[in-house]
């Protein structure tokens, strides 16, 4: 179906989660909702709390823009703006905001008539923003725990935060995310390549059909999950990818605290070998 007709077919009332009709419009291209209100104006507070926060020094070089959550002295209170309170507003319109989305990807969803996944994907995105900058914090006792609004200090914290527990890769729910991402990229390679080989062939050859991708990794060994199959081999993989990674931060300093290379020190006291 054309574009437009087929937006003339869907764009009706209805499928909203929150507020009937009120708000069940477009905008040009985008859907607003309830959801795409609240979006909009903690997207645009949010902002321009950056900026407010960046303005009041001491640089406006975009790399070094550093806008730091309250010291850990603090605790979990409501800090004076220019000393943490700043990072703490721009935190909850984040909030807002990305589970603003997360709401208007599903209202997008029912007035398609279709399932959820797109929003519980995003949702685990959220997730692991929610972790490091909300649970782990609040667990910990101090926003201070959280990490800074800064492309560079951002880094530092990551730095900073690995070495708090020795080396970090000796976390094994963190080597459980990473063999996610990498499987996730192989996978990826493995579709993209596959699909344009059959779909974008040299010119002058015809596109190949479905049987020949499955019939290429049959031949190749002896498995093809399929073409529905391999997106839910994806979808998987980003899903974990992102869920062990939250998981891996958020024990660090809370139900795990010290060393992780030490960790492994069980290992060694096992009876059949000490
Ligand atoms: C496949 C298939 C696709 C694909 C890919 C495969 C026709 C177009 C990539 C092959 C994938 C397999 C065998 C699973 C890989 C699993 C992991 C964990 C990397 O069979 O169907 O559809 O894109």
């Amino acid at each position: 179906m054309a574009l437009l007709s087929f937006e003339r077919k869907y764009r009706v009332r209805g499928g909203t989660l929150i507020g009937g009709d009120l708000f069940d419009f477009w905008v040009g291209p985008f859907y607003v909702g309830f959801f795409g209100v609240t979006t909009a104006i903690s997207a645009l507070l949010g902002t321009a709390l950056i900026f407010a926060a960046a303005i009041e020094g001491p640089t406006l070089n975009p790399w070094l823009i550093d806008i730091q959550p309250p010291p850990i002295e603090a605790g979990l209170a409501l800090a004076p703006l220019s000393e943490g309170g700043y990072w703490q507003i721009i935190t909850a319109c984040a909030v807002v905001a990305f589970y603003s989305w997360v709401f208007r990807q599903a209202e997008i969803s029912r007035k398609l008539g279709m399932g959820y996944h797109v929003p519980v994907a995003f949702s685990f995105a959220v997730f692991a923003y929610v972790t490091l900058n909300v649970i782990r914090p609040v667990w910990m006792g101090a926003w201070g725990h959280a990490f800074p609004y800064g492309i560079w200090s951002h880094l530092d914290w990551v730095s900073n935060t690995g070495y708090m527990y020795v080396n970090f890769h000796y976390n094994p729910v963190h080597m459980l995310a990473i063999t996610f991402f990498f499987t996730n990229c192989l996978a990826l390679a493995l579709h993209g390549g596959l699909v344009l080989s059959a779909v974008n062939p040299s010119n002058g050859t015809n596109v190949k059909t479905p049987e020949y991708e499955d019939t290429y990794f049959r031949d190749f060994i002896g498995y093809s999950v399929g073409t529905l199959g391999i997106h839910r081999v994806g979808l998987f993989l980003a899903l974990n990818a992102g869920f062990w990674s939250a998981i891996c931060i958020v024990i660090s300093g809370t139900l795990y605290v010290g060393s992780w290379p030490e960790f492994w020190d069980f290992w060694k006291k096992i009876p059949i070998w000490s």
